[in-house]
């Protein structure tokens, strides 16, 4: 199982360049192709002066505290599990949906809440120039991960919830930490440009212990989807079949339509709904077309979202509520 289907993807992204280790930087450029056309990207070098981690405690439950590798902060505590979110292009650490998922996370749990805030390598007019940032972010962020468990943390005790590119920042803290974090959230991972063989660079089951997946806007970019049709984690639920959304619209014009789009927006809204409730009932099934029928309604049940069971496996699928709250129970 991997991130790439040979002729599956719309655009591709290569790259030739040795090393972007956040702690060897290198100036390289980048040879991005969309479609037929090639053309060469000038990709600034990481800096991770750019990157922030923002932390939330029941103890400081509205205003964060900036920690970084070797620097924790007062409230973070060894003994508490820890949830960290990274959010997707043109967001930032502080978007709505963090600030959301961070307050359901901590009236449901006495946790400690990282954001990781990319915000500025996220804000690139160019896409593909944020999307090749997500693993020197994500090795960034990991070694702060690293830090925490040389300081008495559990690496057991982490789980990273990741929205669209974030999902592949989850991914790169997983692939690059000491060991292997518990668990991974992939929420709507992005597809644009994650055509890599390469697994190192997108979110794959090989990056946690335990990889659920949910899916809202998926399939390929020129039929209007943003994000990876193909199960790419542990066990993956296509909401509504994974494409489009019941109460949303979606006019495809461009990624930046998309990105900020209904369908992509839902898989993030769910989540922090299933942390707060537990009625996103799904059911094992080979396809939506034989889910609508019938086929598989005596099959495996699991919930979805938060309260996924890390020993599910395989495809779930359900179907939603045009508006909040979207779980039919
Ligand atoms: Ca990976």
């Amino acid at each position: 199982m991997g991130c790439l289907k040979t002729g599956y993807y719309q655009n591709r992204v290569l790259h030739h360049i040795g090393s972007s280790n956040f702690r060897s930087p290198v100036s390289h450029s980048q040879r991005v192709e969309v479609g037929n056309a090639a053309r060469i990207h000038s990709v600034p070098k990481f800096n991770p002066n750019n990157v922030f981690f923002y932390l939330w405690t029941r103890d400081n439950p509205s205003s964060y505290e900036n920690i970084h590798p070797g620097h924790f902060g007062l409230n973070f505590d060894n003994g508490r599990k820890t949830k960290v979110i990274a959010h997707g292009w043109n967001q930032n650490g502080l978007d709505m949906f963090v600030i959301e998922m961070k307050d359901a996370l901590l009236s449901q749990g006495d946790y400690n809440v990282i954001s990781i805030d990319w915000g500025i390598d996220a804000a690139s007019f160019d896409y593909f120039s944020s999307a090749y940032a997500v693993v020197d972010v994500g090795a960034y962020a990991a070694s702060l991960v690293d830090s925490l468990v040389a300081n008495g943390a559990n690496i057991k005790d982490f789980h990273v919830i990741g929205f669209s590119l974030g999902a592949h920042v989850a991914g790169a803290v997983g692939a690059a930490v000491s060991g292997s974090v518990s668990r991974i959230s992939g929420l709507d991972p992005a597809l644009p440009s994650f055509s890599f063989t390469n697994t190192d660079r997108c979110l794959d089951p090989s990056d946690a212990d335990f990889i659920d997946v949910i899916h809202t806007n998926s399939g390929p970019l020129f039929e209007g989807g943003l994000s990876f049709l193909d199960p790419i984690g542990h066990t993956d639920f296509f909401v509504n079949g994974g494409r489009v959304q019941p109460g949303c619209f979606d006019n495809v014009r461009s990624i930046n339509d998309l990105i900020s789009g209904c369908s992509h927006a839902r898989a993030h809204q769910y989540y922090v709904e299933s942390i707060r409730s537990n009625a996103f009932r799904a059911k094992q099934c080979g396809s939506y077309d034989e889910y609508l029928a019938g086929v598989c309604n005596s099959n495996t049940e699991e919930y979805m979202g938060f309260v996924v069971s890390t020993s599910a496996r395989g495809n779930f699928y359900l179907q939603t509520n045009e508006n909040s709250p979207y779980a039919k129970g």
